[in-house]
Parts: structure tokens; C-alpha cells; sequence
């Protein structure tokens, strides 16, 4: 079986790909068990030099990089360039933690007291099509750099940055074997990586359906796994904001991706006495967003991956269905899907589950008890943001939202050396961050007895 690459932007085929079986999967395993042993047995100076060069040799190609994510994902080349970078980035700074990831020694009575961060072996990595070239390296860097290795099944839509990657990596000196892309089908390649005896962990992101059934079968044979799935965040803006910077920032916050973000505040919840000046603001923010070919530097909205993508957003809000604003978007071949904000209250559809496309409900709330009832008011728990001049009530109400990433005055979800995931149905574990690479790790504590004998 091939997989059809289309550019969402024009959609003509621009590649095509074998798919992987299930015997496929079998074989890069073996494969990287082989590869991971004697990567785990080099000094820790020499499997951080080859990581440095792999993100010198990702440094070189970044334009390349970015490229062809504009070109496979239909994302803004800036934003491209953003994702590149944040591959070399990454490699970096966990090349830098190689010889950072230390044990300990733990005082005993009788002997000696250590700890070692043992590498758990063959990781596979499954990816989302909305992120495909960060969200594969957020698996792969600290899991190679913690002395694993990485099989990377990449979503069917998406496989080429990641099939690029491995390239890099070979160009750069990581040896064969150790990183492999597995482009295949979720219910082909990625089920037969998570039932994969060889594979000691998975680390997936994705839908909460199918990672609740990942868990599941991880669970039966007590595999080692990392969920980060959807979200549904609010973007809370409080009467005493800067609510010109709140308007400002806020399309941004939902249709970045297209709002194909799991981290997007596709939920604005706004202070009843600031909200008509607030969409006042809102409106022509919105409008301003140019949407159309990602490759111009002036686009900052791209089109959805795929026609399936596109009828899930419709069958939540048609292009037809009232809306209190809604943007241009291009005719023809393409994804296209305009902006659109609907006014609507915290137990709308629209308002409870993940859209996954450039579509955000405003709701209104009258204080701070009720936006902080109103943001836990779904099933996720990712990220959130929250605008307001009072760091006395800044901090409250971060502490008081239950989600894994939270920014005040900001949007900013995602930085390499802060952890990243999610409460309640947005996931389990964390990547990214101080913990990333022991995430990959066993820790094994031996103790020496000093008794002669
Ligand atoms: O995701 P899937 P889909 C949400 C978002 C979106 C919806 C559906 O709301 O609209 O999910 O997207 C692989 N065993 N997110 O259907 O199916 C699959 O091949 C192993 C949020 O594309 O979860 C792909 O590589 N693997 C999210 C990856 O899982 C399986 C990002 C994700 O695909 C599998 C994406 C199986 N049985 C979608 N079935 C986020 N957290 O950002 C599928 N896959």
C-alpha cells in the first residue's frame, strides 16, 4: 500500500510513500534493539558530540526543512521556520543533558547507595499530522539522547519532514539504525508498534479516543507510555486587562494552525462588563489574519490537512451557520476554512469538545469564581491562558485552573526546556523540559554491600 501526499494547500499529490506493515515494524525493531546496544555503551561525551551534529546538520537545512512543511502541512512559512528551528533547538538542548543525567548516591547504613538512569531501549514515537516535524523531535531527541533508540511512525498525511529527519541524522554521524521513520497507517504500523514486545515505551499524541486505546493496550502489558492528546483551552480575560493587547493577541491564539493546535484557546471566556467593548476589538483583529498560500511570508493562516479535517469542523459549525464574526477564505482547491467566532454559553457542543480547526466560542462570566468554574468546565486540561493587571489574582487563578500549561498575559504554550502536557483527558506524562530525558530512563538503584568477607 502507498500513501498519497497532498499539499492541503492546492491538493495535488506532491509524494508517495509505502506504507509499513505490520512485518515492517518487526524488522525496524530488531533493527534498532541491535543499533541501541552499543549506543547506550558509548561515552556520554561521544553520544552528545553526534547529537550536536545532528542539530548542526538540521541548522544547514532548515529552510529545506520548513519548506516541506508548508508544502505537506499547508502551514505559514514563518511558522515553518519556527518548527524547524525548534528541531535543532531541541537536539541541542538535549545533547547538552547527556552528561546532566546523573543518578545518585543515597546515605545507607552498610555500604554504598547509588542510582543509575538505565535507557528503557526501543522507543516508538507516533505523530499527529498537526505538528509533524517538532512533535516527532520532542520524542526523538531526549529519547536518543538518554541512550534509546526511536522508531517514528509519522501520521498517514504527513510522513516527509520526519522521513527527512532520518536522513539528517544518518548525514550527521547518528548511527544506523538508531532513528527510523515508519511512515503506515495508525491501525497497521502504529498498532503493531504498541503491541510490539520489543518496544519499551510509546509515546503518542493524538486523539483522546485512540489514546485511550493505546493506554489500554499498553496497560495489559505494562508498557511504559506518554499521552499528550486534545484540549479545549480557555483564553480568560478579566475586566481589568489590557484588553486592547487581549483582542490583539487572541486570533492569533485560536487560528494558528488553522486552530489545528491542541494547545489553542478555542475557548474565550470574558468578563461581562469589558465583553462588547472586548468584541468591539475582537472583530477587526479576526479580519486582519490573511489566509491563503502558506508560502507567502505575509499568510498567517493556512488551510486544513486534509478534506476529512475539513468536514469534521463543518459538521461542528457549516460555513453557512450564524456567526458573530467570520473571515475570508479562498475558494477552489484547497482545505480552506474561514475564521469564525461564535457567542455562546460553556455547555454548547461547540464549547465542550475539540474542533480542531480556526473555530472559538466567546462566553461571557460575571467573576472570577465563574471563569474558573467556566475553564474547568470541560474534559481536558492542556493549556489556558489569562489576561489581567492583578498578579495577586494572576496567581490564583493559574493555581486554580486544572491544565498542564498556563500563561498570564501571554499565549505561549511550548518552550523546549519547560515541561509540556496535559491534566485530565489532555494527557499522562510530560515531555520537553529539566525531566525530558529521564522520561526515557529506569531508575535503577543498587546498593554494595562494604561487610568483608
Ligand atoms: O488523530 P489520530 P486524527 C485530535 C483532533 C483531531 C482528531 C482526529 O481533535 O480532529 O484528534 O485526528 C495514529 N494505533 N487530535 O484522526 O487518529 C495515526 O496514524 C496506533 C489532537 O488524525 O489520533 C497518527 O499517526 N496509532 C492531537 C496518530 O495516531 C494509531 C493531534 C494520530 O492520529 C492508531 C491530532 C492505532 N490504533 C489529532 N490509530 C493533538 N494532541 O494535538 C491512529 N493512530
Amino acid at each position: 500500500m502507498q500513501l498519497a501526499i497532498l499539499n492541503p494547500a492546492t491538493e495535488e499529490v506532491i509524494a508517495t510513500v509505502p506504507a509499513a506493515t505490520a512485518e515492517d515494524v518487526d524488522a525496524a525493531v530488531r533493527r534498532a534493539a541491535t543499533a541501541q546496544r552499543s549506543w547506550a555503551a558509548l561515552a556520554p561525551g561521544e553520544r552528545a558530540r553526534l547529537l550536536r551534529r545532528f542539530a548542526a546538520t538540521v541548522d544547514q537545512h532548515l529552510e529545506e526543512l520548513a519548506l516541506l512543511e508548508v508544502r505537506e502541512a499547508g502551514h505559514p512559512i514563518g511558522n515553518a521556520r519556527w518548527e524547524a528551528g525548534n528541531v535543532r533547538d531541541l537536539l541541542d538542548y538535549a545533547a547538552g543533558g547527556v552528561e546532566r543525567l546523573t543518578g545518585q548516591q543515597i546515605p545507607v547504613s552498610g555500604g554504598l547507595n547509588v542510582t543509575f538512569q538505565e535507557p528503557l531501549g526501543v522507543i516508538a514515537v507516533i505523530v499527529p499530522w498537526n505538528f509533524p516535524m517538532p512533535i516527532a523531535a520532542w520524542g526523538f531527541a531526549p529519547a536518543l539522547a538518554a541512550g534509546n533508540a526511536v522508531l517514528v511512525k509519522p501520521a498517514e498525511t504527513t510522513p516527509l519532514t520526519a522521513l527527512r529527519l532520518a536522513e539528517l541524522a544518518l548525514e550527521a554521524g547518528i548511527p544506523e539504525g538508531l532513528l527510523q521513520v515508519l511512515p503506515g497507517t495508525g491501525p497497521v504500523a502504529g498498532d503493531a508498534l504498541v503491541g510490539h514486545p520489543g518496544v519499551a515505551k510509546i509515546v503518542f499524541t493524538g486523539s483522546t479516543a485512540v489514546g485511550r486505546r493505546i493506554m489500554a493496550s499498553c496497560a495489559r502489558q505494562v508498557k511504559r507510555v506518554t499521552l499528550e492528546l486534545g484540549g479545549k483551552s480557555p483564553n480568560i480575560v478579566f475586566a481589568d486587562a489590557d484588553l486592547e493587547r487581549a483582542a490583539a493577541t487572541a486570533p492569533g491564539s485560536f487560528l494558528d494552525n488553522a486552530g489545528q493546535d491542541c494547545c489553542a484557546r478555542s475557548r474565550i471566556l470574558v468578563q461581562r462588563t469589558v465583553y462588547d467593548r472586548f468584541m468591539e476589538l475582537l472583530e477587526p483583529a479576526v479580519r486582519a489574519v490573511t489566509v491563503g498560500d502558506p508560502a507567502d511570508p505575509a499568510t498567517g493562516m493556512g488551510p486544513l490537512i486534509s478534506a476529512a479535517q475539513r468536514e469534521r469542523v463543518r459538521s461542528y459549525v457549516p460555513e453557512t451557520a450564524p456567526a458573530a464574526i467570520r473571515g475570508e477564505a479562498p475558494s477552489g482547491k484547497g482545505f480552506w476554512y474561514p475564521a469564525t467566532v461564535l457567542e455562546g454559553t460553556a455547555d454548547d457542543r461547540t464549547a465542550l469538545e475539540e474542533i480542531f480547526g480556526p473555530v472559538a466560542v466567546v462566553i461571557p462570566f460575571e467573576d472570577e469564581a465563574e471563569a474558573v468554574r467556566l475553564a474547568n468546565a470541560t474534559d481536558y486540561g492542556l493549556s489556558g491562558s489569562l489576561w489581567t493587571r492583578d498578579i495577586s489574582r494572576a496567581l490564583r487563578v493559574s493555581r486554580a485552573v486544572a491544565a498542564g500549561n498556563l500563561s498570564v498575559n501571554s499565549h505561549s504554550s511550548v518552550r523546549y526546556w519547560t515541561p509540556f502536557g496535559g491534566f485530565k483527558q489532555s494527557g499522562l506524562g510530560r515531555e520537553l523540559g529539566p525531566g525530558a530525558l529521564a522520561a526515557f530512563t529506569e531508575t535503577k538503584n543498587v546498593f554494595i554491600s562494604n561487610e568483608e568477607f
